[in-house]
């Protein structure tokens, strides 16, 4: 019965194209889908989370201790003391080898992604209330993304992250993405790639992502915007080469961005 469960399982698994999203009473972070998100995740596993869990449990121990051991009962004549060198001298120093030893691979990872491979795409999400907006500068093409209302949805499509045009790129290629905004502070952020960058009106930001796996990937504002902040999400799907290829000369048409196009032919003929 096992064994069939799991046949039909994986027949399902494979007919549902792969999106990555957040789910029901999830925990630990979305599944990666770069290798920023993954040495993020390991950093946060591996490093952060024991660390934490041996502080919280050594700090409670301390409490209970202090608590039982020097009760007014047990302890009627408490110490007056109030320095010790060595305990003080401890208490400054591991703390700051702690630090240290989270801080090397931290800054690492962070240096890493701020550092821009060359990029093979480049992309502009421009932050508006309450929606984004994306160029792809190179090819001419501009669309306003918007999230599809629940009524509209279709049965494979997410509540609150959908949106009516999506942003298409290649798989395993370097995406070069230019954040800004039109009106107030938004952030571009897709955990799956381990992205989040501040998009500021006036400013122009950047950020890379290189997504290792095919599907669907949704993330959302992560600033605080206004009203609707939680009503502009981001849809990003990453497709074979040749896919792509074939979107961009239909996109080419359907997204063209005419009035500048219009304008360089308008000086060109001057
Ligand atoms: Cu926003």
């Amino acid at each position: 019965m096992k064994k069939i469960l799991f046949i039909f399982s994986n027949l399902f698994i494979a007919q549902v194209a792969f999106a990555e999203q957040p789910k029901d009473w999830q925990l630990g972070f979305q599944n990666a889908a770069s290798e920023t998100m993954r040495e993020i995740v390991w950093f946060h596993d591996n490093l952060l989370l024991p660390i934490i869990i041996a502080i919280s449990v050594f700090v409670l121990f301390l409490m209970l201790y202090a608590c039982v051991r020097f009760r007014a009962s047990a302890n009627p004549n408490p110490s007056r003391r109030t320095h010790n060198v060595a305990v003080e001298i401890l208490w400054t120093l591991i703390p700051c080898l702690i630090l240290i030893v989270i801080a090397v691979p931290s800054f690492k990872i962070l240096y890493k992604q701020d550092t821009i491979p060359k990029a093979d795409i480049t992309i502009k999400a421009i932050g508006y209330q309450w929606y984004w907006g994306y160029e792809y500068p190179d090819e001419n093409i501009i669309f306003d993304s918007y999230m599809i209302e629940e009524k509209d949805l279709r049965a494979d499509q997410p509540r609150l992250l959908a949106v009516d045009n999506e942003v298409i790129v290649p798989v395993n290629k370097v995406v070069k993405v230019l954040i800004t905004a039109n009106d107030v502070l938004h952030a571009w952020a897709l955990p799956s790639f381990g992205v989040k960058r501040d998009a500021v009106p006036g400013r122009i930001n950047e950020t890379w992502f290189k997504a290792e796996k095919e599907g669907t990937y949704y993330g959302q504002c992560s600033e605080l915007c206004g009203i609707k902040h939680a009503f502009m999400p981001i849809t990003v799907r990453v497709v074979s080469e040749k896919d792509y290829q074939e979107w961009l000369s239909e996109a080419r048409v359907k997204f063209a961005k005419e009035e500048i196009e219009n304008d360089k032919l308008k000086l060109a003929s001057k």
